[in-house]
């Protein structure tokens, strides 16, 4: 079965030098070598087939995120010189902030936290990545069974109206608001950390399912989300799963809170299921602190496949970069051995099933 990836690399051109973090800047860990890495990992894989999307235009990821919001990303990164990097002083919605004509104050309003600087690349970088997951979800509209957006910036802690974590666009909320057209769409985010502005977006809605594994509030980002009884809210009430785990956490401890996951999209019964890829569990992450090892998530892989369901991969987290490459590759073995390629598109058979031996 051909891997359908879809990847802009104009993201190369996108290199934020420092995080911010508790009053120390720190090296961006979200590094174009990261995409590289996993590039080359995979384009030996059966069937490789990459397709690069132009970014999309401001309107077409309106779908999750508001106006007002990218248009004051944009006006900001329009402004930056060459090399600079913008963190806002003002932060954290202050309603005076909402309206300012100074771009460079109102952007503070939409920003979750300060770790993510702005560079004048950044809004485009993240359309650009958030064309690749639309495209991904087009390719399953399409008929295929399985489609991998290799998205960099990452986007789960992007909300509605907030960048956070790396994070500017929600390109897995993008795809799954695009899928949730034409059935139920459930999200699993194996990603480190939690997926804060995913569950944001869908927190109200029956029709997407948010599913996550991640390290526990209390001593990981983004700290403010993920305990377990977040669990959504009026027609969403039950449709929010948040599996906290603690630091340590081994393959031992992450697969029966995996079960735990996958039960529930099984009992969701989604017509497709995205998937928010972290590779930040992983034992060698500068990051996390989970110990997982890359053979991990070839059972990762080969028990979300037996979902029997059309599956779209959108990459998030995972910055251990000489790593990045073989974790994907054991993901796609077990997506492979789970029987991916057996399944129907939308609305087909689907239902692998079964239990594996180990
Ligand atoms: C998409 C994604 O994975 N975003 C992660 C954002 C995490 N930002 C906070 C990083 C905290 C770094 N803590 C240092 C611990 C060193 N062991
Ligand atoms: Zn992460």
């Amino acid at each position: 079965m051909g891997l359908k990836v879809f990847y802009n690399d104009l993201e190369q051109g996108y290199h934020p030098r420092h995080s911010f973090f508790y009053g120390r800047f720190t090296p961006y860990p979200d590094v174009p070598h990261r995409t590289r890495s996993i590039l080359a990992a995979i384009e030996g894989r059966n069937g490789f087939e990459v397709t690069a999307i132009p970014p999309l235009m401001l309107q077409d990821a309106a779908g999750v995120h508001g106006l007002d919001y990218l248009e004051a990303l944009g006006e900001v990164c329009g402004g930056l010189a060459v090399d600079e990097e913008f963190f806002p002083f003002h932060m954290a919605a202050l309603p005076l902030l909402k309206t300012s004509p100074y771009p460079r104050l109102r952007v503070g309003y939409f920003a979750l936290d300060g770790s993510t600087p702005l560079i004048a690349p950044s809004l485009n970088a993240a359309l650009g990545a958030a064309a690749s997951a639309l495209a991904g979800a087009g390719a399953l509209a399409g008929g295929e069974p399985l489609a991998y957006a290799l998205t960099r910036p990452p986007g789960h802690h992007a909300g509605r109206a907030s960048y956070a974590g790396y994070c500017l666009i929600n390109h897995a909320a993008l795809a799954a608001q695009a899928l949730s057209g034409a059935g139920k769409v459930a999200v699993l985010d194996v990603d480190f950390h939690h997926g804060n502005g995913t569950q944001e977006i869908f927190w109200g809605r029956d029709d997407v399912f948010y599913a996550s594994l991640h390290c526990r509030p209390e001593e990981a980002y983004p700290y403010i989300t993920g305990s377990a009884e977040e669990r959504g809210e009026g027609p969403g009430l039950g449709a929010n799963l948040n599996l906290p785990l603690p630091g340590g956490t081994d393959w031992a401890a992450y697969a029966p809170a995996l079960e735990t996951a996958l039960e529930a999209v099984r009992a969701f019964d989604p017509a497709t299921v995205v998937v928010s890829l972290g590779l930040d569990t992983l034992a060698s992450d500068p990051i996390g602190n989970f110990a997982l090892a890359p053979e991990d998530f070839q059972a990762i892989g080969r028990r979300i496949a037996q979902l029997g369901r059309p599956l779209l991969i959108v990459q998030e987290g995972g910055y251990d970069v000489p790593s990045l490459g073989k974790c994907v590759n054991r993901f796609f073995d077990g997506l492979d051995a789970g029987g991916i390629g057996g399944i129907g598109g939308i609305g087909g058979a689907g239902g692998a099933g079964g239990e594996e031996a180990g």
